[in-house]
Formats: C-alpha cells, structure tokens, sequence
C-alpha cells in the first residue's frame, strides 16, 4: 500500500512511522511511505498557508489554493481515497479500517486552525474521517491511529503474530471485547491468576475466556452486544449475569 500525508507538520510522523510495526511493514514492502509539507505549495514569500474566515469570527482557515495544489501534486488516481482527517467524518470502526486496507493507495490530509475552506472538500476530497468525538490540535495525530489501524488489517504486516483477528473489535470474537490476560508471576502484590488458566484444560479455557469477553462487554460496552455474533449458550449466560445484576 501507498500511503501519502499532507501535513503542516510532516516530522510528527517520523517516530511512529518508525516504530516496529510500521518499519516491518516498510521492509517488506507492503507500506510506501510519504509524509509532505503543505507549506511547500504555498506561493508568496512569507508562505502563507492560512487566512482569516469570511464572515468574521476567530481562528485561521487553511487557504484552498495552497491546499489542492498539495493534493493535486500527488496525482491522486480518482479510484484512491482522498481523505480529510476531521471531527466532521464518518467514525474510524474496524471495519472503515479493514475497508480502507482493501486500496492500493491512501492520501490523507491533515487540517489545522478551525479547518478547511469547503471548496477544498467539494474539488479535491472523496472521503472524510474521524477518529473519535473530540477535537485535537491538528489531523496528523488522527491520520496515525488511522494508518495503525489499518496497516495492521494488512496480511504480513504483523507476521507471524497473526493476532488481528483475535483483537477486540475484530472478528475473531465476534466483535465482543477481549477479557483479561495473565502472564508470569504466578502471583504479583498479593493477587494471583484465575486457577483455569493454569489447569490445562483447553476447553475449560475457551469457555472461560468467552465468558469473560462477555461479562466485559456487557459491563464496559453494552452497545456492542447488539452486533455481535451470539451462540445460544452466550445468550444464556447473559440473562444469567443480567439477572445476578437485578437482584
Ligand atoms: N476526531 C479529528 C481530526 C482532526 C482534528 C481539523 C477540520 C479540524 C479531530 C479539519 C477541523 C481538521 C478527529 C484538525 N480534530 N483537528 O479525527
């Protein structure tokens, strides 16, 4: 995959993209890169990248020439997503990530100030995404667990591992939460580990663990229970814990 970044501030993304996941990806080949500085598409001599709003009100918009000349300069082919990370666009689940995964190509651009002339989405964005219901600073962060979250959906990125389908929100678990891990000691500050684990009974771990991913969702994130896939032993043992919380 092709991944290029507009960005006000392209060094923000050199210790991520450095870390191990993302270096392994790029020595495989399967990751290319680029991270560009929109400011080198501003034209005047203090280059200028931003620009008071019409209309009045505070803050900075980020000016649609310099803007789209950045885009316009990486050839974007009009199969490849464009996208404007921003607290405006569809949410990032993970299956936006395992979707975006599918293109040989991403460019992503990153706002800062208040945001974006409109004119930029209307002629040079084809998609808009957001990575959660707050506001930050600037996209860069945003464009990162954008590509974390997809570059991992990607086959031999993680290697060996293979644990992208075990994850919470995966489908290994049939989109529930994971339960709780363990590892050594056998006990730690005076608490020690669910004697299950350490029985050697595979099926007796199955089960348990299942239980637990449900009994955490249901605790931590209800609304997943809805979409998620639910033998009837699993609805059992939620009305079970649905019906120890009534009394
Ligand atoms: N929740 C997100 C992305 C960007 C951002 C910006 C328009 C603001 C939050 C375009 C407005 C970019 C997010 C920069 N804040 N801030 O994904």
């Amino acid at each position: 995959m092709k991944i290029d970044v507009l960005a006000l501030f392209p060094n923000m993304f050199e210790a991520v993209m450095s870390q191990s996941m993302m270096w392994k990806a790029r020595d495989r080949g399967l990751l290319d890169f680029h991270a560009h500085d929109i400011r080198d598409y501003a034209v005047d001599k203090h280059r200028t990248v931003d620009d008071s709003p019409y209309g009045g009100g505070g803050g900075m918009i980020l000016k649609p020439d310099v803007l789209v000349r950045a885009i316009e300069a990486l050839k974007p082919d009009d199969r490849s997503p464009v996208i404007l990370m921003s607290p405006q666009g569809r949410l990032l689940t993970h299956s936006v990530s395992v979707e975006l995964s599918q293109h040989a190509r991403l460019i992503l651009v990153c706002g800062r100030y208040e945001g974006v002339d409109e004119r930029v989405r209307e002629l040079a964005i084809n998609d808009e995404i957001s990575i959660g219901d707050y506001v930050l600073t600037g996209g860069e962060l945003a464009a990162m667990v954008l590509i974390d979250a997809v570059l991992r959906q990607i086959p031999g990125v993680l290697g060996a591992e293979g644990a992208q389908n075990r994850d919470s929100h995966a489908d290994g678990l049939g989109g529930l939460l994971e339960g709780p891990h363990y590892t050594r000691p056998a006990e730690f500050r005076g608490l020690g580990v669910p004697a299950v684990l350490t029985s050697g009974h595979h099926a007796e771990v199955d089960r348990w663990r299942r239980r637990q991913a449900l009994k955490r969702t249901w605790r931590m994130r209800p609304d997943l229970l809805a979409g998620a896939e639910l033998s009837d032993d699993d609805m059992a043992f939620l009305a079970g814990l649905i019906e120890e919380a009534g009394d």
